[in-house]
């Protein structure tokens, strides 16, 4: 890997680029004040900062009010980001059609749904059913009464304990809004009241706002099943026209890869002296494409400046979040065409083509051929470095179940039984599980600490499901071969083969952490046990996003133990640091546990799992 990186160094250097490497350095050393939370800019009696001389700024505001509000505003944008993802593809559900660009795919989940939210489906055009349920998903952002749906799927401890402790989310936006104004000069001033809030916040996103950008992604496009691919820079083709589509939202690129299929536009490819056309992916698009269609996946967060460096890449094609600003800039030194696709990202140095559901196919049409076009200005520096793994994808709760099953024909009815996990959870043949999710950060070594804790669990008979960037660094080290069973304890290896799984499970974007929640909860029901009792972790060993706070405090609130590689910027205030660690779990059950030394932060994982354990008398 550290070859590769020395190639692609390399190639900046030759075209005159500038990487995040480069500005990491301009960028340290980095802002104290920043780092622990207790720059204040949120009037213009500021900035204030505290200091040894200054403990409160101009209004009174103390380390723990700032440190507070700053966090709490980091939720709100990882909520916003992640519900408006999923606000978007109600949309295009709502405007699905018989004979459109968008289909449904996945008709039985969306009769369930309608089932659970009320809509009647008897003699009914599946298409109206599809709407209305849509417009119901919509109403979720901003109705003036009652919580969310979706908490009636959460165990019953669950929506008591929220019940109780007032932080049952109501409307997306609301939560949102109520965010910004508790943190407006002059409002809230206590952390606690903060914390909670932040908690009411993320829970909107995991039980709202993603689980609808799931459910209506699975109807609209379809719900993973296991599937073939490959992942790393590797996956680009040297005599192909190579795509990237990056970003998170998979309408745009579920018809780009549509239309790279089409028998006129691969004729059109080779009349231009290539091979055919390549799509591949970056960042959670790359996943979501990756479930559905086995697409390859060129990389992850910090990998995206390194894909242009190959000088391979045509076209690439962006929606939203965690897309580089400096990808305008980059692709300049190259040949490559850079295509913005939504009002909420747009970039100087792109091409904006504005997204529209009515007309995608044809749009992803002309920015395919755009890209075609551009094959034979490719330059004769070109270096793709030729490593890739191979990784089996495509793990939603409904796949695994389906895998569970065949292992034990314990089947229920036609969703199946979490039953078989649980017995293996239970007898000690798979000591836990863990979720590992989350970004790549420049504070880290990239996906060393993903890989190093991924191994360390399988080698302790801990499975691990994965989704978002740390899915992708799984990908490329190999831990999503079936092969990767010789890594595992004997009783992890024992069930990938009994159920023809790898060890490490990919449940694919980061909206879909909302996935692990219905597995999580799958299980707490089945074994009729409190989430927060169950052996069952969380861990963001690398991450970076707002979004990533609000998974967080929503994994938390949910009764997970969330291991953080990063640590949150809350360092100047104690009591926030209190709060976030232990004042939860007084709460919750479960808190953060924040060590930025992996091989430490894996080992406390093992003993909070094993303590878990014993505590229930297993
Ligand atoms: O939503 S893991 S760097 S790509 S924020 Fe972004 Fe982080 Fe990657 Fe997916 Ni999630
Ligand atoms: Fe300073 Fe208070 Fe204004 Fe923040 S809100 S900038 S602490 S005066």
């Amino acid at each position: 890997m550290e070859q590769n990186a020395q190639l692609l160094r390399e190639m900046a250097a030759k075209a005159g680029a500038e990487t995040w490497e480069d500005r990491k350095k301009n960028q340290t050393p980095q802002c104290k004040f920043g780092e622990d939370g207790i720059c204040c800019r949120i009037c213009s009696m500021g900035p204030c900062r505290i200091t040894p001389k200054a403990s409160k700024g101009i209004c009174g505001a103390d380390a723990h009010a700032i440190a507070g509000r700053n966090y709490v505003r980091f939720i709100a944008g990882g909520t916003a980001a992640h519900s408006d993802h999923g606000r978007e593809i109600a949309h295009v559900l709502h405007v699905s059609s018989r004979d459109g660009n968008y289909i449904i795919k996945d008709e039985q989940k969306l009769l369930r749904l309608a089932k659970e939210w009320g809509v009647a489906t008897e003699d009914r055009d599946i298409y109206e059913v599809a709407h209305e349920v849509a417009e119901i998903g919509l109403m979720e952002y901003g109705k003036p009464f009652g919580t969310l749906r979706y908490l009636e799927r959460a165990t019953e401890e669950r929506q008591k304990l929220w019940e109780e402790l007032d932080i049952a989310p109501r409307a997306i936006d609301r939560e949102i809004a109520t965010v910004m104004h508790m943190t407006h000069m002059g409002c809230t001033a206590d952390a606690e009241a903060l914390v909670m809030q932040g908690m009411r916040t993320g829970l909107s996103d995991g039980w709202g706002g993603s689980m609808m950008g799931t459910e209506f992604s699975d109807i609209l496009f379809g719900t993973p099943t296991p599937i073939e691919t490959e992942a790393d820079l590797g996956v680009l083709e040297k005599d192909m026209v190579n795509i990237i589509i990056h970003g998170h939202d998979p309408a745009m690129s579920e018809m780009i890869v549509a239309a790279s299929n089409q028998s006129d536009i691969i004729d059109y490819a080779k009349s231009k002296g290539a091979r055919g056309v390549n799509i591949a992916g970056l960042c959670c698009t790359a996943n979501e494409i990756t479930m559905r269609h086995g697409v390859k996946m060129a990389g992850n967060f910090l990998q995206q400046e390194g894909a242009i460096l190959t000088g391979a890449v045509e076209l690439i094609v962006v929606d939203v979040q965690c897309i580089f600003p400096s990808l305008g800039p980059l692709t300049k030194c190259f040949h490559t065409k850079f295509v913005t696709t939504s009002d909420i990202t747009r970039i100087p140095g792109s091409e904006f083509i504005k997204f529209d559901p009515i007309t995608a196919l044809d749009q992803a049409r002309d920015i395919v051929k755009m890209a075609i076009d551009n094959y034979q200005n490719r330059g004769s520096n070109i270096c793709i470095p030729q490593t890739k793994q191979k990784a089996v994808v495509g793990y939603s709760c409904e796949a695994i179940i389906k895998r569970l099953d065949t292992v034990t024909n314990s089947h229920v009815d036609e969703l199946g039984t979490y039953k078989p996990l649980v017995e293996c959870l239970e007898s000690g043949v798979l000591r836990g599980a863990v979720g590992i999710v989350g970004c790549n950060n420049p504070k880290v070594r990239t996906d060393y600490s993903h890989i190093e804790i991924i191994k360390e669990l399988i080698a302790n008979d801990i499975i691990v499901v994965t989704t978002g960037c740390s899915a992708q660094a799984a990908a490329k080290a190999g831990l999503m071969q079936k092969e990767a069973k010789e890594l595992c304890g004997a009783g992890l290896k024992r069930v990938c083969e009994l159920a023809d799984i790898p060890p490490v499970l990919h449940m694919g974007s980061c909206v879909d952490i909302s996935r692990i929640l219905m597995l999580v909860t799958g299980i707490s029901k089945a074994w009729n046990v409190d989430i927060a009792k169950l052996p069952i972790v969380g861990c963001a060993p690398e991450w970076m996003s707002e979004k990533a706070v609000s998974i967080a405090n929503y994994v938390v609130a949910s009764g997970i133990d969330t291991y953080l590689g990063i640590e949150p910027q809350v360092k100047g205030s104690a009591q926030m640091m209190e709060l976030i660690t232990e004042g939860t779990r007084k709460m919750v059950g479960a808190g953060f546990i924040i060590n930025t030394d992996p091989h430490k932060l894996v080992k406390s994982m093992i003993e909070g799992i094993e303590a878990k354990r014993t505590a229930l008398g297993i």
